[in-house]
């Protein structure tokens, strides 16, 4: 089949034509996709309220525009993704009705009875049950899918089907590269500008620190990673958790999804010192914020564990010491990554609302800058941090 745009009609043709919905169901249709790359339609029912969300990727890069062509590829990798996650974790991503790779299409569970998790940050919102929901994702997904349990004939075949390079160079060039120096492609809050060329440019120390966990993200296959856990990426309410949009998943470090939620929180918590809150109201969240970090990974560890001492099976997960060796390693990984995200929302392409939601731009910067320095003293530290509580105690003492 060749492919072709969807629009309001095609879809309903389409999804009539498969059944989803009856030839005389009277559907609403609307393009809700508000990510860097997609269109998302989400079709409902009028008279039953029944709905599905229909997902297509677009031949470039949404937010760009045609002058940044992108493979439609990204569809398949992102169906073969919720495919293996639907199989390790069925309660914490969508259900997957429908895939189309030709026309890039995935048709889905509607879940926006949940709010975006990014959004619901902004607005103070508690998610109670994040932190166990969210560890559970990370330790089966990164565990299910390395070789402490896989067949490893079977773990490289899953390597071969998920080589994902357009999407991987995206990763490596905006978040490892274009930060560290004043890149065609970075977006640049005018204000932020001279701390960037007379003082963060000229980090050579923590542009080396970056380079290594570049180098690791290229060659490290340790599990299938979704690849851009961000809190854009996940929908939740007070009871559920879902994870979506895996079209950035590959066989990679799996340090980097993990890494990526605990620096979209920090991100939020220092958010707070460009607003207006009450006092407060603030560092209420601000508290609720790291126990929540806390909390998830020391859950993901005990997790992660739980399945070792279960599942494992190369003789390596025997040998005394090494689930020691791999979990520190682990989380000397998290907080490197941790950081290369923080920094990369500062100024590369892609921004958190969190922060660009600050509109005095002297305000914004200044914030801005709290978060760089947060960053990299996360990131020049993290071999000598043993426990994430020493994370968030740092992190309290800096800012509150
Ligand atoms: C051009 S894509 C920009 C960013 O959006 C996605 O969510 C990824 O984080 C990517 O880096
Ligand atoms: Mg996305």
């Amino acid at each position: 089949m060749k492919y072709y745009q969807m629009n309001e009609a095609k879809i309903e043709e389409y999804v009539k034509h498969l059944g989803i919905f009856t030839n005389d169901a009277d559907l609403t249709i609307k393009e809700v996709g508000d990510g860097n790359l997609n269109l998302v339609f989400i079709v409902k029912e009028k008279e039953t309220n029944q709905s599905v969300v229909v997902k297509q990727a677009l031949p470039y890069v949404r937010v760009v525009g045609e002058s940044w062509p992108l493979s439609i590829q990204r569809s398949t990798f992102e169906a073969n993704a919720l495919e293996i996650q639907s199989k390790i974790v069925p309660d914490l991503v969508p259900k997957l009705y429908h895939r189309n790779d030709d026309l890039a299409i995935i048709i889905m569970e509607d879940l926006s009875h949940l709010g975006l998790m990014r959004y619901g940050m902004i607005n103070l919102e508690k998610h109670p049950k994040f932190a166990d929901h969210i560890s559970t994702f990370l330790a089966d997904t990164l565990f299910y899918t390395s070789d402490l349990y896989m067949d490893p004939e079977e773990k490289k075949k899953m390597v071969a089907k998920f080589i994902n390079t357009e999407l991987c160079k995206i990763t490596e060039d905006l978040i490892f590269t274009d930060p560290y120096y004043d890149a065609e492609s970075n977006n640049i809050n005018p204000k932020l500008r001279p701390y960037l060329e007379e003082v963060f440019w000229k980090k050579n120390q923590l542009r080396l620190e970056t380079a290594k966990l570049k180098y690791k993200f290229l060659t490290e296959a340790q599990s299938l990673i979704h690849g851009d856990l961000h809190t854009g990426s996940i929908f939740a309410n007070s009871e559920e958790t879902k994870v979506f949009d895996p079209e950035f998943a590959f066989v990679g470090p799996s340090a980097f999804d993990v890494g990526k939620i605990i620096g979209n929180f920090l991100i939020n918590y220092v958010s707070w010192n460009g607003k207006d809150n009450a006092k407060e109201e603030i560092s209420d969240y601000r508290s609720y914020l790291l126990n929540t970090i806390n909390d998830f990974y020391n859950q993901f560890v005990e997790k992660f564990k739980a399945n070792w001492h279960r599942d494992a099976k190369d003789m390596i997960t025997k040998v005394e010491g090494y689930q020691n060796h791999y979990m520190d390693k682990m989380f000397t990984d998290t907080l490197g990554f941790a950081a290369a995200v923080m920094i990369r929302r500062i100024h590369g392409l892609a921004h958190n609302k969190d922060v660009d939601s600050i509109e005095d731009l002297d305000r914004r910067k200044d914030v801005q800058i709290q978060i760089l320095e947060l960053a990299e003293e996360i990131m020049m530290n993290r071999h000598s941090i043993h426990r994430i509580e020493e994370v968030t105690d740092l992190v309290k003492e800096k800012i509150w």
